[in-house]
């Protein structure tokens, strides 16, 4: 109210210490040198580029703390509903850039560092990327935390300070992927701000016993404890004050390490129960679309990641609820003050949890606490992949987490007793549905206890949130009623995916649209403005020249940093995403190999009529993936045999571009002319970087699934390039491929003569690849005999259409200006609205 008594000493004497947010350069140079003085002790004599980033990066963190705080004083003061984002996986890629152009201070900090000797692109380039997650899944958390902000809607994410993020890949001179460790934390991360003093306890292993007296509580004791502290990232909006929070847990031993083995002079015993809490958050779980079962782990690592989605889900519960409480607020209030989104089915522990603390600890009932539970938690699926779907070992929760197992059987138990009541007699719908899978070991159904312990569950697009429905939670609708089944369709931030990956092309929509870009960025449908400009010859110039600059920039890139040299008269042709047989990557390059055949074939007059091209692929496979790795192996292996050939080596080129990264996306999306996304139809959740390559004028070559149906919706499917058969024939495809196989060289002639040579030895050992080539030859899961004939029918519609390059760019401006829908704000404010009923809460 500003009538407030001041709490605490002097108030001039305060307000007079106090900092305010940078505003102009002189601001920014003074406080940059006193970082550089006394946080990082250099001087102008010994200052170099990375040190000139940590000074750059402080005095921006300083400014992101003043907006932060103030947040946080808003929050508390108008105790407002908030969300909290449960997500194991958050990919951040870097911050400097970010939080200086949310912070509106970009011009004024390039004109400081210029002014203090220093360029600040090489400074960016400095920062190293925080890889806390492993594809799209994490990405998306990082973009609903920058709309979250952006749009001053009150969220807090929670998730793991790992010490590790995902592995750093290289490739080995045969082409195999090899993985090195991300020591990410090894420079001080000027992002984060270490909280010591908020710490939880958490409890694993230990005993449960019921009480006797009828109440349904236990008291679970003894066994491992381990703290958890919390370390808090600053996320800013873009031009507003609101700057939220991500607090990140990290694990510390209760006890410094074990006095009694220490007294007895045995030091590795004293010490190893504080190694084994350290463990904990010590590293991202590098796989991607796997439950934990198909990386065959030894249980140790199982172990492992339970004990992961425990300690977070625990520590992150304990700290909403004690902000809770402090409001002073009956605990029955909980679910009006506090929505909780799971992040795919990762933190489903905090639903026994929570019902764990509200009987045991609130000593509520059952049917109080349930009531609480199922008006608080909301769940977000990400992929309907059987094998991805989260299952958890029943011996291994009892011994790790005793009392929640008890608190899951019963949750089972009240269920099914609800779904016999109006099922009756319908025994094969209760194994079905219960959370319980019968077997050997038995396993408990994560997306089932996330299902029913959620007020809503919803899929990221419209055909993925209705497979939802109609397969792995059908069921599930038919008992509970479909309106708690909906969808959002993901969401990519344009701060990051547009304005700071290709500054110059917002830079002309902006000047083009005449309207403010701080206007545009946060209301994305104002790019339909553009529309009206596709016939400005002027325009198309421009447009098509920033993409030509864009290109150049990647290849400059690849010349630093892999020593090769990219064409850039040609047209670029981009599949970058993870490694996994669903995707088909090998789709990709199998089309590459039947392009180089043809081209090989044909005389130099034929060839040169023909279109260049540049092909890139980057990603990552899991580590224990063979058929993913092998994939890698053959690409690199292909890239080199083509690249070398002198008849072709004008029309085709193909590079695959080791250690993707956010920061590579970066370079490479603002650069492709068109893009890949390819999955077996029904199969790809949304994907996200379908938005992204359109966001930035790259045409789309994809398959009728995710998202791209949705984009196809927006942009008209005259300006995509569709193939492949349809979600609804799959099954049909499948059930042919098991029992009435045909020959491939019967069913695909061409794609057959492509794997004959690859098992012929063009590209290297021929043997290497059979295990690959076989997937195809034998079952064909991801039925890649059946869409390549139109795969590469598509392939040659675009080489068509890119001749004609006038038509070409319109078709590039009708894409940017049709993606106005694929704003996380969209998405955000979509959350906000039906599932979390939150408001928008700026700070005053
Ligand atoms: C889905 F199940 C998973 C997973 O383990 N990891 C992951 O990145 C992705 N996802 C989907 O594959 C994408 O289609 C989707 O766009 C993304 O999650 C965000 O929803």
């Amino acid at each position: 109210t500003g009538k407030e008594k001041w709490p605490k000493g002097e108030e001039e004497v305060w307000k007079a210490g106090m900092r305010g947010v940078d505003k102009d350069v002189s601001d920014i140079t003074k406080s940059f040198v006193n970082h550089a003085q006394t946080s990082l002790a250099r001087q102008a004599y010994n200052l170099d580029d990375f040190g000139a980033y940590e000074a750059a990066a402080l005095a921006a963190r300083d400014d992101l703390l003043v907006n932060w705080n103030e947040t946080q004083l808003n929050y508390t003061r108008k105790n407002p509903k908030r969300a909290y984002y449960l997500s194991l996986e958050f990919l951040m890629g870097r911050t400097l850039d970010n939080a200086l152009l949310n912070l509106g201070l970009k011009g004024e900090f390039e004109e400081g560092v210029k002014k203090l000797g220093f360029n600040m692109e090489d400074l960016l380039e400095k920062e190293r990327d925080a890889a806390l997650g492993n594809g799209g899944l994490g990405r998306l958390a990082a973009c609903y935390l920058d709309s979250s902000a952006s749009q001053e809607i009150p969220v807090w994410g929670y998730g793991l300070r790992y010490q590790y993020g995902i592995f750093q890949q290289l490739i080995s001179p045969e082409g195999n992927q090899l993985e090195a460790p991300d020591p990410w934390l090894e420079h001080q991360n000027p992002w984060e701000l270490p909280r010591l003093d908020v710490t939880y306890e958490v409890r694993f292993y230990g005993h449960a016993e019921r009480s006797s007296d009828g109440s349904g509580r236990a008291n679970w004791s003894g066994g491992q404890e381990v703290m958890a502290v919390a370390y808090d990232v600053m996320i800013p909006g873009y031009n507003t004050k609101t700057t939220n929070n991500l607090r990140l847990w990290q694990s510390k031993p209760k006890r410094g390490f074990d006095l009694n083995s220490f007294n007895a002079g045995n030091y590795e015993a004293a010490v190893e129960s504080s190694n084994s809490a350290a463990a904990i958050t010590s590293v991202l779980y590098p796989n991607d679309h796997t439950s934990t079962d198909l990386a065959n782990e030894a249980t140790v690592g199982k172990e492992l990641r339970l004990k992961q989605q425990y300690f977070w889900t625990a520590a992150s519960l304990a700290d909403i609820l004690r902000r809770f409480k402090n409001t002073g607020k009956p605990i029955t209030d909980f679910p009006d003050y506090a929505a909780i989104q799971l992040n795919d089915t990762h933190p489903t522990l905090a639903i026994p949890e929570l019902m764990r603390i509200l009987i045991d600890e609130e000593e509520l009932s059952w049917n109080q606490a349930w009531q609480i539970v199922t008006n608080t938690f909301f769940y977000t699926n990400h992929t309907v992949l059987p094998e991805a779907l989260e299952k958890w070992a029943v011996p291994l929760v009892e011994h790790v987490l005793p009392r929640h197992l008890q608190i899951i059987y019963d949750i089972n138990m009240y269920f099914l007793q609800a779904v016999e009541k109006k099922f009756p007699g319908d025994r094969d719908r209760l194994a079905r549905m219960s959370l319980i899978e019968e077997g050997y070991p038995k396993q408990v159904r994560m997306a089932h206890l996330a299902c029913i312990g959620s007020r809503k569950v919803n899929g990221v697009a419209e055909l993925h949130s209705e497979l939802v429905r109609t397969t792995i939670l059908k069921d599930f609708v038919e008992f509970e009623g479909v309106s708690k089944f909906g969808n959002v369709t993901n969401g990519v931030t344009p701060r990051r995916w547009l304005d700071q990956c290709n500054h110059e092309l917002s830079d002309l929509i902006t000047k083009t649209l005449k309207i403010e870009k701080k206007v545009w960025l946060k209301d994305l449908a104002k790019l339909e403005g553009l529309l009206a400009f596709t016939e400005d010859k002027n325009f198309r110039e421009q447009w098509a020249a920033i993409k030509q600059r864009n290109k150049e920039r990647l290849a400059r890139h690849v010349q630093t940093t892999l020593g090769l040299t990219v064409r850039t008269d040609a047209m670029f042709d981009v599949q970058i995403k993870r490694l996994h047989e669903y995707k088909r990557q090998t789709l990709n390059i199998l089309g590459v190999i039947h392009r180089y055949l043809t081209l090989k074939s044909m005389t130099p007059a034929e060839r040169s009529k023909c279109n260049r091209k540049v092909v890139f692929f980057a990603g990552k496979a899991a580590p224990a993936y063979y058929i993913a790795k092998l994939t890698i192996r053959l690409i690199v292996n292909v890239a080199r045999v083509i690249n070398a050939d002198a008849d072709t080596k004008d029309f085709l080129q193909l590079y695959f571009l080791p250690d993707y990264s956010v920061s590579l996306a970066e370079v490479l999306i603002p650069a492709s002319d068109i893009s890949q996304h390819i999955s077996t139809a029904g199969t790809e959740a949304s994907g996200t970087s379908n938005m992204k390559f359109c966001l930035n004028g790259g045409l789309l070559l994809g398959t009728v699934d995710g998202a791209n149906i949705e984009i196809a919706e927006e942009v008209g499917e005259n300006n995509v390039f569709f193939f492949g058969h349809l979600t609804p024939a799959v099954e049909d495809l499948r059930y042919q491929h098991a029992y009435h196989p045909v020959p491939i060289e019967q069913k695909c002639p061409a794609l057959a003569k492509v794997l004959n040579e690859v098992s012929a030895g063009m590209f290297g050992d021929g043997g290497v690849y059979e295990p690959l080539l076989n997937t195809i030859r034998q079952g064909d899961y991801y039925l890649l005999t059946d869409d390549f004939d139109s795969y590469i029918a598509a392939l040659a519609m675009v080489d068509d259409a890119y001749l004609d390059r006038d038509e070409w760019i319109k078709k590039s401006i009708r894409t940017t200006a049709k993606m106005g829908k694929f704003s996380s704000d969209r998405a955000i404010l979509e959350y906000a609205e039906s599932y979390w009923n939150l408001e928008q809460t700026p700070v005053s």
